[in-house]
Formats: structure tokens, C-alpha cells, sequence
């Protein structure tokens, strides 16, 4: 820490250095954009001074506008939220924790994570002796802060494999070509260490049941008895069950290691009670704060004061050179959304949403949603009984204006660029205001556009030049009509 604290001190006493700066201003001839933007025409600041990308942000705001965006992690946030993270937050440093900064000049952005910390615990219903540290910039370095914070370089660490819905950041690698064998319930990693957790970390996954799709505990604890990680994982991007947090606490209590609860997914469900928590029961619980949760881009984690103490350290100086303080501005401005009735409603409804669209796929159109459905707000398809790949199938319904992402189902022997399923989910068309009718609808486009893509025009075809041919397909530009139609009855609030 010492080292620490001398190298930014010296940062600190060099002369700021603007030449760059302005040599670029100059070069583009906007020497006075440091100034309030003023012009004639009522243009905004960024439109006048770059239209470029004023342009560009302007034909994302009608893609949102227009489309219905089903990919299960993301939302759409209050105009709220977005002001605060757009604010000056940004333009300020504050390493350290509340009332212990490095720099000067954090007695707002004090004040702000502060209010934050407080609102996560009202949220999450913390026990007493519980805190939250609300500094790391996503899910993935909230994972490793909790890493460096708990573990020794070399640990085993135990998650959930990840084609079956498990995360990157929870130990993943792999043999490319080689898929893991579907028959045995766990794998060992294979030798490209493509995240850091895999690299610093002694990595093993469990898969989910063969037959049933679902966690099955005992498997879970015969493979920790044998291997004993030093830290268990559950949690990921593709699992749409519950997952009985105690069993696993009950596992990594009697192997000796630490339980990770990641609920980076279900966060705003967690909160919002329409799923169970793992608040109190986990060691520690890390979540995103963007998805379910609703509440800007940054993450969260939750444990023991104790824990926290030492995940503090691992942020700073371990991780960061600084917290975003916008986002995390944005995160209490979310909160305060979470901690209202309106909230508890909108996370029910979320779930109710995913729950009628895999009905609705099961039994009028015959789609095998894994699992046989979802206790949340994602739903898994397996296509393989469609023979449509996941790539083709989700490039389609983009087409049609239905968004949502190709996704590995458990056991597939397919690759993630080509994988033999689609997940899509319902936090932000819940958001839109959407409920069960508009739903049943959705899901009746999904057929007609996976029917469209059985044509046996479109059979052998590659996917570069299916993208192209599907675009121009007059029954999916029909549906997009009829889908943007929907959306305008359902406008985003941009
Ligand atoms: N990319 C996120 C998701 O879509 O689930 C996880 O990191």
C-alpha cells in the first residue's frame, strides 16, 4: 500500500499536461468546444459538435425504439438513471473508501456511495452485520475482487460448467473441438485458459443433470467431497431455475470452502422477492447491476462485514484506479426504484412473462424449452428437434425485430459460435409495460419466423449468405412491421 500511496503522489505533483489535448481540438477545428455549444438551429451540444456520433446513438435510440430487445441481461433504464450517469460523477477520482480517499474533493461522491451502500442494504434485506462494497466496475471484476480478496493463486475453485449456463469469469476454459464428454457430470478444463479465473485459479465444473437440465446436488457433492475447492460458485448467464442456495452452502460448508452465490441475472428478482436470496445463507453474493436489477452498468457485491473488509482491499488497491462514481450514482438512483411497490410488481411480472412465453412455445408451437420451462426471466430453447441452428434462428428474428442471442444448451456438442439454442428473456419488454397478451403474440411471431427458417430455400445454406437472403424475406420484413407496431404502443421513454 505504501508503494501505492508514492507513486500517485508523484502523479499528483506533475503539471498537467494539455498540449495533447489541444493539439487535437485545434486539428479538428473545435477550439471552442470547451465552451457551451451555442448555435442558431437548437442543435444539442453533441450534435453540433459531433454528428457522428450524435447520428449514430440517434439510430440506436430507433433500434431500441423499434424493436423488442429479448436478450435476458439487458434492460432499459429510467431517464433518471441516465442522468445521473451522465453526469459530471464522471469527471471526478475518488481511489480509497468513504471517508478514506486518496484524493481531495470527494465530499459529494462521499455522500453519494454512501447513499448507494444504503439502498443495496435496504434492497437486499442485509442482516445487520452484512455491507456491501459498490466499487467494482462489472460482474466479472466483482468476481475476481472476491477471488483476490479470498483466495491464494493456485486454489481449486469450483463453478458451473459453462455451456450449461454457467460464466466465463467462473473458471472457464476449454480444448477447441474437443467438447466435454455429455455423459460425465464434470469437467476439468481443457488447455485454453481463456479467462484470468482459469489462468490464476485450479478450475473444475459441474454440469447440470443429464435428464432433467437441472442441478442435481448430490453429483454437486460427491464432485466437491472428492476435489475440495477452496471456493464454490453458482450462478451464471442460461440457468432459468432456482437453485437451492442452502444445499450449496450446506456443500461448501462441509468441504471447507467459501460459497459464491452469483446472481448477477435475478438481481432485481432477488430483491424484488420473486425469487429466493442467497442474501445471509452464501458467503458472498456478486451481481451486475443492469440486468433484472434495472439500475445503470456497474455491479454489486454483498457478504459478511468481515468479507467486506477484505473485498474493499482487493477493489483498491488490488483491481482499480478508480469507481465509475456516475455509475455507481446511477446505481442508487436505480435502487431507489428497486426499494418502491412498483418494483416488486415489475419483477413479477417479469417472471409471469417468461413463464407464459415458454408455455406458449411449449404447447401451441412444440418448442423443447430446457428444463420444461423457467422460474425466472429467461427462457432456454433447445432447437435441435427444429433443426435450425441458434445462429441462423436469432439472426431471423433480428430481422423480424424480435432480439435475443444464440446461446450452448446443456450437453451440446456444438460450438458457442454455432451453438444448438436461443435464450431470450423478458426484463426489458416488462419494462416496455408488456404482459401476458403481448406475450402470446411474441411468441406466435417466434414460430412463424423459426417456420420461415425451415424453408427448404434456406437448407444447406451458409450463414453468411442466409443473413443476407433472410433480410430480404417479405414475410419477416412483414413481421417486423408488426412488431414495431407493437413497440409503438409500448414507447421507451428515451
Ligand atoms: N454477457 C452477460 C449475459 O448476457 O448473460 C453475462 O456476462
Amino acid at each position: 500500500m505504501e508503494e501505492y500511496i508514492t507513486a500517485n503522489q508523484d502523479n499528483n505533483n506533475n503539471t498537467p499536461n494539455t498540449t495533447s489535448y489541444q493539439t487535437i481540438q485545434s486539428a479538428n477545428n473545435l477550439a471552442a468546444s470547451t465552451l457551451p455549444t451555442q448555435n442558431s438551429t437548437n442543435q444539442s451540444p453533441l450534435q453540433a459538435q459531433d454528428p457522428e456520433v450524435y447520428n449514430l446513438i440517434k439510430q440506436e435510440e430507433q433500434r431500441q425504439q423499434h424493436k423488442l430487445s429479448m436478450i435476458a441481461s439487458e434492460n432499459f433504464f429510467s431517464k433518471a438513471v441516465r442522468e445521473a450517469t451522465g453526469s459530471v460523477l464522471s469527471n471526478k477520482y475518488s481511489e480509497g473508501n468513504t471517508g478514506k480517499r486518496y484524493y481531495e474533493g470527494n465530499e459529494f461522491i462521499d455522500q453519494i456511495e454512501l447513499l448507494t451502500i444504503a439502498r443495496a442494504k435496504e434492497a437486499f434485506n442485509l442482516p445487520d452485520d452484512w455491507s456491501a462494497n459498490v466499487q467494482t466496475l462489472s460482474g466479472s471484476t466483482a468476481n475476481l475482487s472476491v477471488y483476490l480478496a479470498l483466495l491464494n493463486i493456485g486454489d481449486f475453485i469450483m463453478g458451473m460448467y459453462l455451456p450449461d449456463g454457467g460464466h466465463l469469469s467462473h473458471g472457464w476454459s476449454y480444448t477447441p473441438k474437443q467438447p466435454a464428454d455429455p455423459k460425465k457430470t464434470v469437467y476439468y478444463g481443457g488447455k485454453n485458459k481463456v479467462n484470468i479465473s482459469s489462468k490464476i485459479f485450479n478450475t473444475i465444473s459441474y454440469k447440470v443433470d443429464p435428464v432433467t437440465k437441472q442441478f442435481d446436488y448430490d453429483e454437486v457433492e460427491r464432485i466437491a467431497t472428492l476435489q475440495k475447492p477452496k471456493l464454490l460458485i453458482t450462478g451464471g448467464t442460461a440457468y432459468p431455475r432456482n437453485i437451492d442456495y442452502k444445499r450449496m452452502k450446506q456443500i461448501a460448508t462441509k468441504v471447507g470452502a467459501y460459497y459464491l452465490a452469483d446472481v448477477a441475472h435475478e438481481a432485481g428478482l432477488v430483491a424484488a422477492g420473486a425469487v429466493p436470496s442467497p442474501v445471509g445463507i452464501a458467503d458472498v453474493v456478486t451481481m451486475t447491476t443492469h440486468k433484472t436489477l434495472r439500475s445503470g452498468r456497474s455491479a454489486i457485491i454483498l457478504a459478511h462485514k468481515d468479507i467486506i473488509k477484505k473485498i474493499n482491499k482487493a477493489v483498491l488497491p488490488g483491481l482499480l484506479g478508480g469507481p465509475f462514481n456516475h455509475a455507481i450514482a446511477g446505481v442508487a438512483v436505480g435502487l431507489k426504484e428497486v426499494n418502491t411497490p412498483q418494483f416488486k410488481e415489475y419483477a413479477q411480472q417479469v417472471v409471469k412473462n417468461a413463464q407464459h412465453l415458454a408455455n406458449e412455445l411449449i404447447t401451441k408451437y412444440q418448442f423443447n424449452v430446457v428444463s420444461g420451462g423457467t422460474d425466472k426471466h429467461l427462457v432456454l430453447i433447445d432447437l435441435t428437434n427444429k433443426n435450425v441452428p441458434g445462429r441462423f434462428f436469432s439472426k431471423a428474428l433480428d430481422h423480424a425485430g424480435i432480439v435475443s442471442n444464440y446461446n450452448t444448451i446443456p450437453g451440446d456438442l456444438k460450438p458457442p459460435l454455432n451453438p444448438s439454442g436461443l435464450r431470450i428473456g423478458t426484463p426489458w419488454i416488462t419494462t416496455r409495460g408488456m404482459k401476458e397478451e403481448q406475450i402470446t403474440q411474441i411468441a406466435s411471431w417466434m414460430d412463424q419466423v423459426l417456420k420461415i427458417c425451415q424453408e427448404d430455400r434456406y437448407q444447406g445454406i451458409k450463414f453468411k449468405d442466409f443473413k443476407i437472403e433472410i433480410k430480404q424475406n417479405i414475410e419477416i420484413q412483414r413481421i417486423a412491421k408488426e412488431v414495431k407496431q407493437l413497440c409503438l404502443q409500448f414507447p421507451l421513454d428515451i
